[in-house]
């Protein structure tokens, strides 16, 4: 079993739990750090008995961000040599669906890592925010994109010019996190959902969120060409079978999962 010393793993039954464990600096996110999540997230992705992914921080911090004082004199020329930050490409390429159960800070990196993830569970003391610009720089994983996609220009564009953070209300309001719960269940929450999730057919989850990811990508018609040849694709498993002849038969799907 693979040695990490910046995260904690975990399988609950066919659910993979990624836990940040830098609690020094708020779970800020090293390069190391970023090659070990991706690397955990790979053997949960490439593992037919993982379902989904959950990836949490602790109660205080989500993550506050990129390591600063890793970044802080480093040249463009080595980040260009580096691709520094292509780690988080990566992990948007992981096919099993991610949760990210977050709480306390996500801030610059932080909230772009919970980004990355397929929907964030926020417990109500999360905190969202792009404060790079304070830093002198703006967001590299993906954050001016993604979170405009999510909440829209308007606050997007506020929260980048201002470095304003965004409470757990306004998070779901804005349609930037799928839910809110309290802190005391946030894991417990997100483990359950993951767990349904990992419930379903495997190779048809990964379908959907293919699926849905596509929305990102492409036009309205390309887009609905994807799913179109999705749903078809999915008359070829094992799991469309059972999972027709099960509500046929009035009893709970039983999908073999690939
Ligand atoms: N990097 C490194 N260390 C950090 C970070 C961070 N992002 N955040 C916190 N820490 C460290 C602190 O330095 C401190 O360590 P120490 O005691 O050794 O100095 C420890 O964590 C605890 O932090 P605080 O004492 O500051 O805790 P507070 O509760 O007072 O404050 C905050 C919490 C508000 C979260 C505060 O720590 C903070 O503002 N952090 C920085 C938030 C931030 O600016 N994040 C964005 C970072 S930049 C980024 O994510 C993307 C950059 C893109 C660059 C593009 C390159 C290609």
């Amino acid at each position: 079993m693979t040695q990490y010393s910046f995260i904690l793993t975990e399988q609950r039954g066919r659910v993979g739990l990624i836990t940040l464990n830098r609690p020094e600096a708020l779970n800020a996110l090293s390069d190391a750090m970023g090659h070990e999540i991706l690397a955990a997230a790979q053997v949960y992705d490439d593992d037919a008995g993982i379902g989904a992914i959950v990836i949490t921080g602790s109660s205080r911090a989500f993550a506050a961000g990129a390591d600063i004082k890793e970044m802080a004199h480093m040249s463009s020329v080595e980040m260009y040599q580096a691709n520094w930050f292509s780690v988080w490409d990566e992990l948007a390429r992981v096919r099993t669906p991610i949760v990210a159960a977050v709480a306390g800070h996500a801030l610059g990196g932080g909230c772009e890592l919970a980004m990355i993830a397929d929907f964030i569970i926020a417990a109500d003391n999360a905190k969202f925010g792009q404060p790079e610009i304070k830093l002198g720089v703006i967001p590299g994983m993906g954050g001016t994109q993604r979170l405009t996609r999510a909440v829209g220009k308007a606050k997007a564009m506020e929260m980048m010019l201002t470095g304003r953070v965004m409470g757990a209300v306004e998070a779901e309001q804005s349609g930037l996190v799928a839910r809110v719960v309290p802190l005391d269940s946030l894991l417990e929450d997100a483990m359950a959902t993951a767990d349904a999730i990992a419930s379903m057919s495997k190779t048809v989850a990964m379908i959907a969120k293919e699926a849905v990811n596509a929305a990102f990508e492409t036009t309205l018609a390309e887009g609905v060409r994807h799913e179109r040849r999705g749903i078809y694709s999915c008359f070829a498993t094992e799991d469309q079978k059972e999972g027709m002849a099960a509500f046929m038969e009035k009893r709970a799907a039983n999908f073999k999962h690939r």
